[in-house]
């Protein structure tokens, strides 16, 4: 693995930045993609977001503006000659997480930023550690190595990123020098009761039907070690919600006293299941999500599996099975 010192003054060399996060960008993707861009924008340089479709409305209090990102679909490579961009990637565990920024890269140096375990370090120069909650405490190390000095607009960012990756401080990731960060990010003026009020109390009234609908079909294993919820193709359209509105549901079968994983399914098209994996204390889910072609954290992991949604079911069930 390389330094962050080596990656910092790489940085300062450079002039002009793409900054690419993973498909379905959360918090932690979304915060360090516009802190590091702020940052580098406070340094004097190029840079540009690139993204699926524009961020979500719940990030609304980070006053992200049109200027700051691009969707992949009106880029073109006009910063610089081309050839002459750095591209960060952030918080993707591989390749392919990063979605139709994998097909950009061709021969342009490529910067790795992530904290997954898995992450096989596909960049020119890569910084991966497991140990810190969120890409954004990567970054805040950076900003330190590059002689950044933290204010408002991009500690922000960095507060979104922490505080989603911890669940709020509530995860087993959740470090002193995770608190550390946020003192700082409070004393330059992230305000970090609008912040939670963005995260946690900004639902759309769809998004709470849909959540009764789901909730409502919540499983428990008969040992009640594991709980599941399952979402077909029905329930999403007679809600009208997107897949990526309901995988943050999967925490409810977690959270039931008693149960150690915690599991979704979601049948995003016929014979395409996307299944998201939660644990409390011992199960390693990632390696479960990896058995499936998929990944993660130990305690959050997800894959897509191709198979009928009832077969799935099963599948997934009884590889937990081997864990619990
Ligand atoms: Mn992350």
């Amino acid at each position: 693995m390389d330094t962050l010192e080596l990656i910092s003054d790489k940085i300062l060399q450079h002039n002009d930045f793409i900054l690419l996060g993973h498909v379905e960008p959360d918090g932690d993707c979304i915060g360090s993609l516009f802190s590091l861009k702020w940052a580098l924008d406070k340094l004097g340089k190029n840079s540009l977001v690139l993204l699926d479709s524009p961020p979500e409305e719940r990030f609304g209090f980070l006053s992200i503006g049109d200027d700051d990102y691009r969707l992949f679909e009106q880029f073109k490579p006009d910063l610089a000659d081309g050839a002459e961009a750095v591209y960060i990637a952030l918080d993707a565990g591989d390749l392919d997480r990063l979605g139709p920024g994998k097909e950009l890269l061709s021969n342009h140096f490529l910067i790795n930023i992530d904290h997954h375990p898995g992450n096989p370090g596909y960049g020119n120069l890569n910084y991966i550690n497991p140990e810190m909650a969120a890409v954004g405490e990567i970054l805040y190390y950076l900003f330190l190595e590059m002689g950044l000095s933290l204010e408002q607009k991009i500690g922000s960012g960095l507060a979104l990123a922490i505080i989603s990756d911890t669940g709020g401080f509530r995860y087993q990731n959740t470090r002193a020098a995770t608190y550390r960060i946020m003192a700082e990010l409070t004393e330059v003026g992230v305000d970090i009761y609008r912040l939670n009020q963005g995260i946690y109390g900004n639902y759309s009234y769809q998004s709470l039907k849909l959540k009764g609908l789901v909730l409502a079909n919540l499983e428990l294993s008969r040992e009640q070690k594991t709980a599941w919820i399952i979402v077909n193709r029905a329930m999403l359209e007679e809600t009208g919600a997107a897949p990526e509105d309901v995988t943050g549901l999967v925490s409810y079968a977690r959270d039931i006293r008693g149960v150690e994983v915690g599991v979704i399914f979601v049948e995003i098209a016929p014979r395409e299941i996307k299944v998201g994996l939660r644990s409390k204390q011992y199960c390693p889910v990632n390696q479960i999500a990896a058995f499936f072609g998929g990944g993660g954290h130990v305690r959050a992991a997800g894959c897509k599996i191709k198979k009928e949604l009832a077969q799935t079911v099963d599948l997934v069930l009884s590889k937990v099975q081997d864990y619990v």
